[in-house]
């Protein structure tokens, strides 16, 4: 194992990688910009180290000053989070320059997932179920018409260089397709310098259901089921949950072997998510996060495994300690995200917390980086923290929910919280009847009432 690591960002997710260092004995190292030298990571790492003003491009992206910190400390990997630089290939390239281990995928997998159309032909290529579309990119508006034509409208039409829901149009009628493809080209040309873009059919009422895979880069990989993150506000997660309420035991072992299989083929290493739309029945393969992602915490919980430490161990050339056959779910988890915003309209609402009181008790887990009179700074992500919960059904999960937001108490600043008491009064939330849709239309509900 490492006797030293650096964790490569802030907040909740920094405490959630030096928690699993600290459980394994290994040394941590926090980097910091001067707006977070009073944040809760600067405090429970061994080290620190500040690396730069305020702005993330200067600090948490900052990458001779991340190698810099390396160096100085001594520390052997690095863990990048999530965000920031967990998908920058050109990162891990530097990082392997300099002899320093990244605690996720190798360089190459993050570029092949990097590039949609990329992953997409490689997933297809393992047996991956695809959402139907072109062959590739689509490089003029005279093949945009034949692809989209034979196909039949709706369609969308993808960056390549996108993900995450940046760079997409939806062309619903033939008459759309010429306005959809160019300015998809043209906000891809600009947001990331590439215009090359794809074309898929458009699914109407799908959920966002993704498969977390786990490889250890030897050609062994398991899944661990799969989220729903169909709640979902301008492709922000609000409320996650695990198991899925619309997949059965038997289209999640289905599913599940085809992208456990798939991440052995490719030799993949680490933790892994692979993104479907789920819809009649059918999955139909979008992206694959080559990361940690914010919402791990329901399936560790349901798994009763820590996703980091395997990460840790992984990176440093063990074996991970799970085999699927002993991965087995118990209960069910959920996930809300707590930002610092404004409702009804999501404002960053960044300030001074003048009470903050975590609830506690059998079941319920709190990833946050607050304290009693932290000043939230306005600089970065709204995410303040995830109420994470857990009982031995779907319902008593709901009940356990309910239960802690109510003993939870953030003061001093607006917080999503209110939005989740609503949630919860909601049948299709309490029967887990949503789709991707499902949130934007309650909240212009919200806002029409
Ligand atoms: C789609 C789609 C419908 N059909 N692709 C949005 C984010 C990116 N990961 C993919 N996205 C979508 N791709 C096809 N062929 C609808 C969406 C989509 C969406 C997906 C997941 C969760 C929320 C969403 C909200 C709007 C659109």
């Amino acid at each position: 194992m490492f006797s030293k690591v650096l964790i490569a960002n802030r907040g909740e997710i920094a405490l959630r990688v030096i928690r699993a260092c600290k459980e394994l004995g290994v040394g941590t190292v926090a980097v910091h910009s001067t707006a977070d030298a009073d944040a809760m990571h600067v405090r429970m790492a061994d080290e620190s180290v500040c690396i730069g003003p305020p702005s993330g491009t200067e600090s948490y992206l900052n990458v001779a000053a991340i190698i810099a910190a390396c160096e100085i400390t001594g520390a052997e990997a690095v863990h990048p989070g999530y965000g920031f630089l967990s998908e920058n290939a050109a990162f891990v390239q530097v990082l392997e320059d300099h002899d320093i281990k990244f605690i996720g995928p190798s360089a190459e997998h993050i570029r092949m997932m990097g590039d949609k159309i990329t992953a997409k032909e490689t997933m297809i290529k393992l047996g991956v179920p695809c959402v139907p579309g072109s062959d590739g990119g689509v490089p003029t508006i005279e093949e945009a018409h034949r692809v989209s034509d034979e196909m039949g409208f709706p369609v969308i039409v993808k960056a390549t260089a996108g993900g995450g829901g940046r760079g997409m149009k939806l062309a619903l009628t033939k008459a759309d397709l010429d306005e959809a493809f160019s300015s998809a080209r043209l906000e891809s040309k600009t947001a990331f310098g590439n215009d090359e873009v794809y074309i898929e059919k458009y699914l109407q009422k799908p959920r966002h259901i993704e498969v977390q895979i786990f490889g250890d880069g030897k050609g062994r990989a398991v899944h661990l089921g799969e989220r729903d993150c169909s709640l979902q506000r301008r492709h922000q997660k609000v409320f996650e949950e695990a198991p899925g309420p619309s997949i059965t035991p038997e289209l999640r072992e289905q599913i599940g072997s085809t992208c456990a299989k798939a991440c052995a083929d490719i030799g993949y290493s680490g933790a892994g998510t692979i993104e479907f739309l789920y819809e009649d029945g059918e999955f139909f393969f979008i992206e694959m996060n080559t990361r940690l992602q914010v919402e791990h915490p329901v399936t560790e919980t349901i798994f009763r495994v820590d996703l980091v430490k395997q990460q840790l161990r992984v990176a440093a050339g063990e074996e991970m300690t799970f085999k699927q056959e002993e991965l087995e779910i118990k209960g069910h988890s959920i996930e809300v995200r707590i930002n610092a915003e404004k409702l009804p309209n999501f404002t960053p609402c960044p300030g001074k917390i003048t009470t903050y009181h975590a609830p506690g008790g059998l079941g319920v887990r709190i990833d946050s980086a607050l304290y009693d009179g932290y000043s939230i700074p306005p600089y970065y992500d709204s995410l303040i923290g995830k109420l994470i919960v857990s009982g031995t059904s779907r319902p008593a999960a709901l009940a356990r929910l309910h239960r802690a937001l109510g003993e939870l108490v953030i003061d001093g600043v607006e917080t999503t919280i209110p939005l989740f008491h609503a949630l919860l009064d909601e049948e299709d939330v309490q029967t887990g009847d949503y789709d991707i849709h499902w949130l934007e239309k309650w909240l212009d509900k919200q806002a029409e009432a």
